[in-house]
């Protein structure tokens, strides 16, 4: 490898910048800032006597933020997977690590949708679409995902070339036809980023909309730690509003208003509303009239509304609780309310029956938004090139899957019934196990992947929690996972009203295994109990 002594990159610099500034270019006004910069510091350097990319100094943004689900429990449960993995493991009470720490069914065996599998084998090697080997292809792989691979193929392209910044134009066709279908309201291609799952979505929206370090965003209490994460990465203020657990986790619009009033108050500048529908980690689906409610609110108090919808499809009682898209419910209210309300809507394959976590895909929408904020969205996009291309593609089949009467649908079709079906079954299984433990009370999941059960620890175990510097649910937690390798996430991580406890377990353990997990839980729960109880 090449070194180069401190002296030499300082003298390299001050070469390269005094040459840019002979150069026409370089009259000072004209530099870009990172060369301004550049030319700064190359004046004023002195050579380095330490080390600079050191903890301390860190931007302090990033020390800030935090990650739940992949916090504390989930480095713990990784050294376990590496005892087990070791001559040690005759020390531990349990063979495997069960990963309910984070929504991410094919890492707990979930089989992938086959019609999505096929059409992106495909895609990855076109020698199988060329019509000369077509038999060949046919003896794998049936016509329809043939043809569809086909038509994707010359929509996209190479897959390993970068695409459109927002995303390849046929699949953002594919996504306005799939929301118009949904929601009964026009959505345009122009105004659909696909991104790399919704994350990436979300934090380049925050990163857009805080503008100074003020800027406050409400997130739900408990919130996915995603957006208390981003908010801080971006220096801004996240404003909680709690979530109503006695009334089944839902949102109310009082309790958002006495948050705004009292951030404002307090010198915050108000600008979003985040809101998770249905909730992770509460399993919340919203009703329409309190929807109506929250957008009437966001007119009223000038606010961005965005809306995570990761988990449309993930909706276990639609007769009783059925899901709206927030573009629906806002596009269905009329008036200045639809025509005014910023929206912005998230949507991912990771959830629903897709479950395709790895794959990173997904889209928003931008609704009622300024043309000139929507370029420089576009400009944050294009500083990334692209979202990946097999994730659009993902999407794509996610939007589009194949349609009754096709060779594909049958197939299509029982997957994802199945799929829907177990996750229903395994929902209300675990939280009637749970509903079973004593100081234990679990919200029936309505939605989404999660159990967020509220637990009353006694005191002793409190105290000892104490003593360890832990949150008491992190101390249940931690005991949980040692005793039986159940990862899970203890309810501080979400946030929490002061003084409740609560954790967070996906339900997503195949049903074959789960009486086992049950158990495990129950007699882990039960000694534990036993052993604090006093
Ligand atoms: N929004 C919500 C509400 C989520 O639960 C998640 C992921 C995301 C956005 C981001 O997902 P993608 O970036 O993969 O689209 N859920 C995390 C969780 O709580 N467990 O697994 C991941």
């Amino acid at each position: 490898m090449a070194m180069y002594s401190r002296t030499a990159v300082a003298n390299l610099l001050c070469a390269s910048t005094a040459s840019l500034a002979r150069t026409p270019l370089a009259a000072p006004r004209l530099l870009l800032p990172a060369v301004r910069s550049l030319h700064a510091s190359a004046a004023t350097m002195a050579p380095r006597k330490r080390k600079v990319f050191t903890y301390e100094n860190l931007n302090p943004h990033v020390k800030q933020a935090e990650y739940a689900v992949r916090g504390e429990l989930a480095i713990r449960a990784e050294a376990l997977r590496k005892t087990l993995d070791s001559d040690q493991a005759s020390t531990l009470s349990f063979d495997k690590i069960v990963n309910c720490n984070i929504g991410n069914p094919q890492q707990l065996g979930q089989q992938p949708i086959t019609f999505l599998r096929q059409v992106s084998s495909l895609l990855e090697y076109p020698a199988l679409l060329d019509d000369r080997n077509r038999d060949a292809a046919l003896k794998l792989f049936p016509a329809d995902a043939i043809d569809r691979a086909k038509t994707m193929s010359k929509a996209i392209g190479s897959l390993g070339a970068y695409s459109h910044s927002m995303g390849i134009p046929a699949i953002r066709n594919s996504v306005a036809k799939f929301m118009e279908q949904r929601d009964g309201f026009p959505a345009n291609p122009d105004h659909i980023f696909l991104t790399a799952g919704a994350s990436p979505g979300v934090q380049t929206i925050l990163q857009a909309l805080i503008a100074h370090d003020q800027v406050g965003v409400l997130v739900p209490i408990p919130q996915y730690p995603l957006y208390t994460a981003a908010i801080s990465l971006c220096n801004g203020r996240a404003v909680p509003y709690y979530l109503d657990e006695e009334g089944a986790w839902t949102m109310r619009a009082d309790e958002v208003r006495r948050a705004i009033a009292e951030a404002r108050n307090g010198g915050t500048d108000v600008r979003a509303l985040c809101v998770i529908n249905p909730g992770n980690p509460t399993g919340n689906v919203l009703s329409k009239a309190d929807m109506e409610a929250i957008i009437k609110l966001c007119h009223k108090e000038g606010l961005l509304l965005m809306a995570d919808e990761v988990y449309q499809t993930n909706v276990y009682y639609p007769k009783e609780q059925p899901w709206y898209s927030f573009k629906h419910v806002l596009c269905s209210m009329g008036g200045d309310v639809a025509k005014e309300v910023e929206l912005v809507s998230f949507h991912s394959i990771s959830k629903g029956m897709i479950g395709e976590c790895g794959r990173r895909g997904g889209y928003f929408e931008v609704v009622n938004v300024d043309p000139r904020t929507i370029e420089e969205l576009y400009k944050i996009a294009s500083i990334s090139l692209c979202p990946n291309v097999q994730g659009q593609v993902a999407v794509d089949i996610m939007v589009n899957p194949p349609q009754a009467g096709s060779e594909s649908y049958d197939l299509y079709n029982t997957e994802m019934t199945h799929l829907y079906e177990s996750l229903k079954r395994r929902a209300e299984k675990v939280a009637a196990a749970l509903n079973q433990l004593e100081g234990v009370q679990c919200n029936r999941a309505d939605g989404a992947m999660y159990l967020f059960p509220k637990i009353t620890l006694p005191q002793r175990a409190i105290e000892a929690a104490e003593e360890a510097g832990k949150e008491p649910d992190a101390f249940y937690t931690l005991a949980l996972l040692d005793a039986t390798g159940v990862c899970t996430v203890p309810g501080s991580g979400f946030l929490q009203r002061p003084g409740t406890f609560h954790f967070r377990s996906t339900f997503l353990p195949p049903e074959d295994e789960l009486d086992g997990f049950i158990a495990r839980l129950s007699k882990f729960h039960k000694e534990f109990f036993d052993k604090y109880r006093g």
